[in-house]
């Protein structure tokens, strides 16, 4: 993530008075008068520290005189208390109480105030509305058409927004997974349809399916004598914004959308992914690296850049045990290498065809790169260990999901629309769960009245009627996705909560959740989860990639709970949010909740029928965390599912 710079107070100069100089102090004064607006304190306050900075400004008497002679508060414009921090300012380099402001507000609502056409009324009202605490957020809620409908805000400002941040700065900093791997997949395609490319293959980040990627790494072969020719190649592709660098063997680049478009072969992502993603963050760029390697040096350099550095280390720790060396060129005995070093050294390497050549040189089993963290994969994959590595879940394994939304709340789709989309995919089963009666947006309500429950639940049961009359293995099971209050409580009465098949319960009120501590929103957390009528916790922590923080809260513990629960024959289950803004359950934590007993759920919380397809990106955070299928509960038939919820 770009690093934010916030606002400081000014250090005391060495020597003095004055401790602060004018410009510092009519900085300040304005930069209070902003923090001040921000935090939404009234107007009077905002003002005087508004006109302050305007009059010390235009007072052209020198200020420590005028502070020595105590005639500050008869300059136009300046009250006593801003008369205070003045004379104190100037005086001793201190600014009274002003730290505790500076600290209160986020650096990124600072940056916020930037973008142009945006001011402090504005960032705090979708602040405290929407959580936008950072030009990364405030970019995601605009995607999401979250601001539009804030009073007074509207389409028009939406857009303005976006076209502000990409005026702000080119995207720098690491990117979601869906925009780094649909990048790398095209890119990989043209590079491996190179002339004199024997292969290619995207390394890094983006193969290990980390949650955001910072660079792409990718690696050619190609015989040396047509590696000029392939560089060549590679800078003539269309969607390069700018060549960082290249030499004999590597390509730096800053790639752009006109790469994606007509790139052939999406890999196991398909087009409507793609699509989705180039809809979604049209202005997207990221770095790349090519790496051009000899046919037979391939897996060594692909296993390198593979990485992750934690992984390498191991494996070059375990070639050490064996008196071998491995690196980036090779995997070769120190004995037979001697004083050798790089290419030359690499000479001598023990023949390797592929990646799982080299494991196995090293005592090991191939390890899926997903599971390169140095989290236990080295032991797992150990020839002759007991447990062994897991048997991964694929997006195949799936048979529906959850958690997702129609036109009742603010779906773009209708029940039967999002069916039929489900049906496509070759789903057994779709899970409606639209937003719980509390929710809205801005003043306008977006979940479904408890009242409105019952006509949901007429239409699903007439759809779920004509399937089963056609004998049609499909089915709707009618949830719905409730709020989590702030002291633990679910949203509808008890007796709409019963009449549902399974509640994802949610957190959408992030402000009180953020604003309080860990042990709290645990406490609170837990409180939703022991209710009988709760199924599934959905986006545990609220997190929003590249945005906001999730809340504070101790995710072991509710995991733990959740274990207890499902020992004692209630469903508990967690959800991975398959949204590529969200991924959150994180994949650190699904290991966890596996050996806790807790089946996960991975759920697309589509909004369309294209949102379906996000299952893919959950599968990823999954197969990450060690996941099989048996540990996922929707890889359950239709039936078994039915049977499960208790209907
Ligand atoms: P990213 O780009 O920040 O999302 O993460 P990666 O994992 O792609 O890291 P990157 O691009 O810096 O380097 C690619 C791989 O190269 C990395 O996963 C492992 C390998 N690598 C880079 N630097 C080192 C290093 O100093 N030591 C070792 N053992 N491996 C390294
Ligand atoms: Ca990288
Ligand atoms: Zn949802």
């Amino acid at each position: 993530m770009v690093s934010v710079k916030g606002w400081n107070l000014p250090k005391p100069r060495s020597t003095g008075p004055p401790y602060a100089t004018k410009s510092q102090v009519v900085a300040v004064l304005e930069q209070v008068a902003v923090l001040l607006e921000l935090k939404g304190a009234n107007l009077f306050r905002t003002r005087a520290y508004q006109n302050g900075s305007r009059a010390l400004a235009s007072m052209e008497e020198d200020l420590l005189t005028v502070v020595q002679e105590g005639r500050l508060t008869q300059v136009k414009g300046i009250g006593k208390g801003i008369s205070g921090l003045v004379t104190e300012a100037v005086l001793e380099g201190t600014w009274g109480e002003l730290a505790g402001l500076y600290d209160s507000v986020p650096a990124g609502l600072i940056e916020i105030i930037g973008i142009p056409g945006l001011g402090p009324k504005r960032a705090r009202v979708m602040y405290e509305e929407l959580g936008v605490d950072s030009v990364e957020s405030l970019k995601a809620a605009c995607e999401m058409g979250h601001i539009a409908p804030l009073a007074g805000f509207g389409d028009k400002s939406q857009q303005k927004y976006l076209d502000g941040i990409e005026l702000l700065r080119r995207y720098q900093g690491r990117s979601r997974m869906d925009i780094g791997l649909t990048f790398g997949r095209a890119f990989e395609a043209r590079i491996a349809a190179v002339p004199g490319v024997v292969k290619a293959q995207l390394a890094g980040s983006a193969r290990r399916r980390r949650e955001t990627i910072g660079d792409l790494d990718i690696v050619a072969a190609a015989l040396p004598e047509d590696h000029d020719s392939v560089i060549e190649s590679i800078l003539s592709f269309p969607g390069i914004a700018e060549v960082k660098g290249h030499g004999e063997s590597k390509v730096s680049l800053i790639l752009e959308q006109e790469m994606l478009a007509a790139a052939s072969g999406g890999g196991s992502m398909d087009a409507q992914l793609v699509e989705a993603m180039m809809e979604r963050s049209a202005d997207a760029t990221i770095d790349a690296q090519v790496r051009i390697v000899a046919p037979e040096t391939f897996p060594f350099t692909l296993a390198y850049f593979t990485g992750s550095k934690e992984h390498n280390i191991r494996l070059r720790q375990l070639a050490i045990d064996k008196g071998l060396r491995l690196n980036e060129f090779g995997l070769f005995s120190e004995e037979a290498a001697g004083e050798a070093i790089g290419m030359e050294a690499a000479k001598h390497t023990l023949p390797c065809t592929d990646e799982a050549d080299i494991y196995r040189h090293l005592g090991l089993e191939w390890v899926t790169p997903e599971l390169r963290e140095d989290m236990g994969e080295v032991e797992a994959a150990t020839i002759g260990a007991s447990a062994g590595l897991p048997n991964l879940i694929e997006t195949s394994d799936l048979r529906g999901a959850l958690h997702n939304h129609t036109i009742a709340s603010d779906g773009v789709n209708t029940l039967e629309e999002m069916a039929a989309a489900a049906q496509a995919l070759g789903w057994q089963y779709l899970g409606i769960a639209d937003h719980s009666e509390v929710l809205n947006i801005g003043g306008r309500q977006i979940g479904v009245p408890a009242d409105g429950i019952p006509a949901q639940a007429k239409m699903i049961q007439t759809l779920n009627e004509t399937w089963a009359d056609a004998g049609t293995d499909f089915r709707i099971f009618h949830g719905s996705e409730c709020d989590i209050l702030v002291d633990g409580a679910l949203d509808y009465p008890d007796s709409t909560r019963r009449s549902l098949s399974h509640i994802v319960g949610s957190v959408h009120a992030l402000g009180s959740w953020r604003g309080r501590d860990e042990i709290a929103n645990t406490e609170a957390l837990i409180r939703a989860i022991e209710n009988p009528t709760f199924t599934i916790l959905g986006h545990p922590t609220g997190r929003i990639l590249q945005g906001r923080e999730g809340f504070p809260v101790d995710m072991h513990a509710i995991l733990r709970r959740m274990g207890e629960l499902n020992a004692e024959g209630q469903l508990k289950a967690v959800e991975i949010n398959a949204s590529p803004y969200r991924l959150d359950l994180d994949w650190r934590l699904c290991k966890y909740a596996k050996e806790q007993g807790v089946p996960v759920c991975i759920n697309p919380d589509a909004h369309d029928t294209e949102g379906l397809r996000d299952v893919w990106y959950g599968i990823q955070v999954a197969r990450k965390g060690w996941l099989e299928a048996v540990d996922v509960l929707n890889t359950r038939s239709g039936v078994e599912l039915q049977a499960l919820l208790g209907l």
